[in-house]
């Protein structure tokens, strides 16, 4: 039987199947083949087959036995366990929540997210609109959407431009990520008038308490939405720095000029993104964002180097390659 992951605490995995049941369910064996080497081999929105293996009528039981291939998927690299995390999976749509104050407005986090998505397009939603952005905020937060990103400004408080929102979510199966205590949890119960739990916010440092603390999936009229659980900080995958580069519109758009094929924009010579720059024509802090994620990438170089094509060319490419060296790169103390 095949089933969709609903929800997932300490390895027993909430399972939908199409006939509406919901099974608890365990992993068949140690592992799945598909997730060798996987922080966490099913997430919330994953396609899995299952069996059922007892329970009663009201609390059917089963296990796992395959998972489907994923496609979309968000996930960050996860430092302690030195290994890529999903956080969800199979969403068309991935709401980068952020927030005016508390915590603060972090573009950098925000281009972070959308770094980690595969597969999906991202909209970015900014909460607490009940409080202003300063001018500075207002026009970093207004160049996503002229780079083509779907953005609306909210709030869960007053319930300002819920509606507008609401709509804009009709049709999909949105995963809601973000900071801690940006306010996804609040904004899912203003929407779907549910009650997941909702965190103080933590005074001394601004910020929110990791309030939810695992991901779960809901039905809405018309739509499903994925709370997850924030992070404080995020770093991108261990993956292909080219993916990197492509999350970010402008540079994906002027790639095709760079001197050498691969150009990862950093000090290759003839590179049309650090023209751009030059010219005031690339926002020179999305720069400085990208430069942090492709550095701290680097520094986990022996891990993702070996199966990385960064020091490849795309096949066919007439163009030249070029290799870097560390050095070119800044350290990635903060975001
Ligand atoms: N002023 C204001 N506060 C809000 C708004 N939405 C949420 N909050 C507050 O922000 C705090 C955090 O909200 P949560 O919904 O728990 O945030 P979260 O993003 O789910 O946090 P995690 O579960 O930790 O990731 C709560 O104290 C909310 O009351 C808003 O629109 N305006
Ligand atoms: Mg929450
Ligand atoms: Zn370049």
């Amino acid at each position: 039987m095949e089933g969709t992951v609903l929800r997932s605490i300490n390895n027993i995995y909430s399972v939908r199947t199409d006939d509406g049941k919901v099974y608890s369910c365990r992993i068949k064996g140690k592992q799945l083949s598909l997730s060798k080497g996987e922080y966490n081999p099913i997430v919330v929105g994953d396609i899995v087959e299952i069996t059922p293996s007892g329970g009663t009528e009201d609390k059917p039981e089963a296990l796992v036995i395959s998972r489907h291939e994923r496609s979309s998927a968000f996930s960050r690299w996860n430092d302690k366990r030195d290994m890529n995390q999903t956080i969800c999976a199979n969403m068309d749509l991935l709401v980068c929540v952020c927030s005016v104050e508390s915590p603060p407005f972090r573009p950098r986090f925000i281009d972070r997210v959308i770094a980690c998505c595969r597969g999906v397009q991202v909209m970015i939603v900014l909460n607490k609109c009940d409080i202003l952005l300063t001018e500075d905020e207002l026009e970093r937060y207004s160049l996503y959407k002229k780079l083509g990103y779907q953005t609306v400004s909210v709030s869960a408080e007053t319930g300002e431009k819920i509606d507008a929102f609401v709509k804009l979510l009709e049709g999909h199966v949105a995963a809601f990520v973000g900071q801690s205590g940006v306010g996804k949890s609040s904004l899912i119960n203003r929407i779907l008038g549910t009650s997941q739990r909702v965190g103080e916010l933590n005074a001394k440092y601004n910020r929110g308490n990791h309030t939810t603390n695992h991901a779960i999936m809901l039905d809405g009229p018309g739509f499903t939405l994925i709370d997850t659980p924030g992070f404080r900080e995020i770093s991108v995958p261990h993956d292909d720095p080219h993916l990197v580069a492509q999350a970010f519109p402008e540079f994906a758009k002027a790639a095709p000029k760079c001197e050498y094929d691969g150009c990862l924009h950093i000090s290759e010579p003839g590179c049309e993104v650090r023209r751009l720059l030059e010219k005031g024509r690339i926002n020179a802090d999305r720069y400085e964002s990208y430069v942090r994620m492709i550095a701290s990438m680097e520094e986990r170089l022996p891990v993702w180097g070996r199966n990385s094509s960064r020091a490849s060319s795309p096949s066919g490419s007439q163009k030249g390659s070029y290799n870097r060296n560390r050095s070119d790169l800044c350290s990635d103390e903060q975001l």
